[in-house]
Formats: structure tokens, C-alpha cells, sequence
């Protein structure tokens, strides 16, 4: 009687997480990455990049429904910076945005237009808040860029990756802007800290696309699977 309920139980177990792994799983988790205000033309942003006009937004957001309705938790980056920011060619006298500047530690870092201010309208996330599970915010810290939303350039982690290992996340699908910046580093990060990492050509937006090609290029020989448009379907199989 006791062997019969334990193979039941057994059994049940086995069926369970086969049904999970069917669903794509809880262990498949989606990263949205820095959707904000400024970041869009549709939003007339500071540092707008091509192609992310309302149709782009409306697509973002048509896809992480689809994703949510097949139980996955939606996590989402918010590029926070304070006003004194060493990113924004205004805080350099003499500079201007989208040059690159060489730092005191002999890093490049590109300067760019004053941009996500925190509480500003300019670092909204524009897409409906409630598709969205955890905001991870990031380049808080005036001294140092963040565009990896695992951690910044002087070494700091977010609460990202423990968030994810918390809840047996294993598998992270990737999308947002920009490909170039913070989609990138994000996706080095994150295959870094052990995901196995998806990221959503048709749903990313880069700031140029010599440098958006080179971050397709690294972003696969390091790992990333690529996948050129969403298909929920092919969820199930990671
Ligand atoms: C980003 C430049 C500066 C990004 C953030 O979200 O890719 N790019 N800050
Ligand atoms: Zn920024």
C-alpha cells in the first residue's frame, strides 16, 4: 500500500514538470529592456532611436502579452539616472552627445544626450505597467554608466540576477532597446551569469547600425540564440 502511494506520487511529480516544461515553464522568464519615453520617437525622447515610433511599442507589447499568457514573469529594465550623471555631455563642459570621451581609468564612454532622468516624463516605461511582473532600475549612480541591467562599469550588481535565480529562472528572452547598449550588455550578462539566453531581432531598436550589426554578431558568437521574430510557440521548446 505504501509503494503504491509512493509510485503515485512519483508519478504525479513526473507529470507536473512535464506539464511545466510544456508551458514553457516558470522557469523562462522574459527581460524588457529600458522601454522608456526618452529612448522613443513615439514619445518624441531625448535620445530616440529609428524605427521605435507607436507601431513598435504596440508590437512590444502585443508579444509580452502573448508571453505572459503562457506563464512567464515579465522583468523589466529602467535606465534611472540622476541629473549629474557623467553620461550626459551636458555635465562635460565643451562636449557634445554621441561623442566618446576617454575616462580617468582609460574606459571609453560615449556621451550622450541628457536622457531617463529619474521621476522625469522621459524615463516612463511605455508600455502598459501592468504586463509588467519587477522593474529592475539601473545607472543610478552619477559616477558610473549601467547599460547592462545585471550591473554597472564600476562593478555594482542590481537585484536582477538574484531575482531571477529566486524564482528558478534558467531560460531569459530578451527584447528592448537599445541593441547596441543595453540590450547587448544585458544579453553578455546575463549568458555570463548562466541563462541561456533568446533574444528578439524584430523586437529591438538600436541607436546605429554599424554598431547594431557588430552586437547581432557578438551577441550570437557568445551564445545568444537569435530569434528574428517572436514565436510563442517555439517558447515551449527551450
Ligand atoms: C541606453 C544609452 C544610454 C540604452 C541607455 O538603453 O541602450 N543607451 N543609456
Ligand atoms: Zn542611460
Amino acid at each position: 500500500m505504501r509503494k503504491k502511494l509512493l509510485w503515485l506520487s512519483i508519478i504525479l511529480g513526473i507529470c507536473l514538470m512535464a506539464g511545466f516544461a510544456q508551458a514553457g515553464g516558470p522557469n523562462v522568464a522574459v527581460v524588457l529592456v529600458d522601454v522608456q519615453a526618452d529612448f522613443t520617437t513615439a514619445h518624441k525622447g531625448s535620445l530616440a532611436v529609428a524605427d521605435s515610433d507607436q507601431p513598435y511599442l504596440d508590437k512590444v507589447t502585443q508579444a509580452t502579452k502573448e508571453l505572459r499568457k503562457k506563464g512567464l514573469q515579465v522583468f523589466a529594465t529602467q535606465d534611472w539616472h540622476p541629473k549629474d550623471h557623467m553620461s550626459f555631455a551636458a555635465n562635460h563642459q565643451g562636449k557634445k552627445p554621441f561623442q566618446a570621451i576617454k575616462l580617468a581609468d582609460g574606459r571609453t564612454q560615449v556621451l550622450w544626450p541628457t536622457h531617463c532622468v529619474q521621476n522625469s516624463s522621459g524615463s516612463a516605461i511605455v508600455i502598459e505597467t501592468s504586463l509588467i511582473d519587477q522593474v529592475v532600475q539601473k545607472g543610478k549612480d552619477p559616477s558610473y554608466d549601467s547599460y547592462s541591467g545585471f550591473k554597472d562599469d564600476g562593478g555594482k550588481v542590481t537585484e536582477l540576477k538574484d531575482l531571477l535565480k529566486k524564482q528558478g529562472v534558467e531560460t531569459i528572452i530578451v527584447y528592448g532597446i537599445a541593441t547596441d547598449y543595453c540590450v547587448r550588455a544585458t544579453v553578455v550578462d546575463g549568458l555570463t551569469a548562466g541563462f541561456k539566453v533568446v533574444v528578439v531581432q524584430d523586437l529591438c531598436r538600436g541607436v546605429a547600425p554599424d554598431t547594431s550589426k557588430k552586437a547581432w554578431q557578438e551577441m550570437e558568437q557568445k551564445g545568444a540564440l537569435i530569434w528574428e521574430s517572436l514565436d510563442p510557440e517555439k517558447v515551449k521548446g527551450l
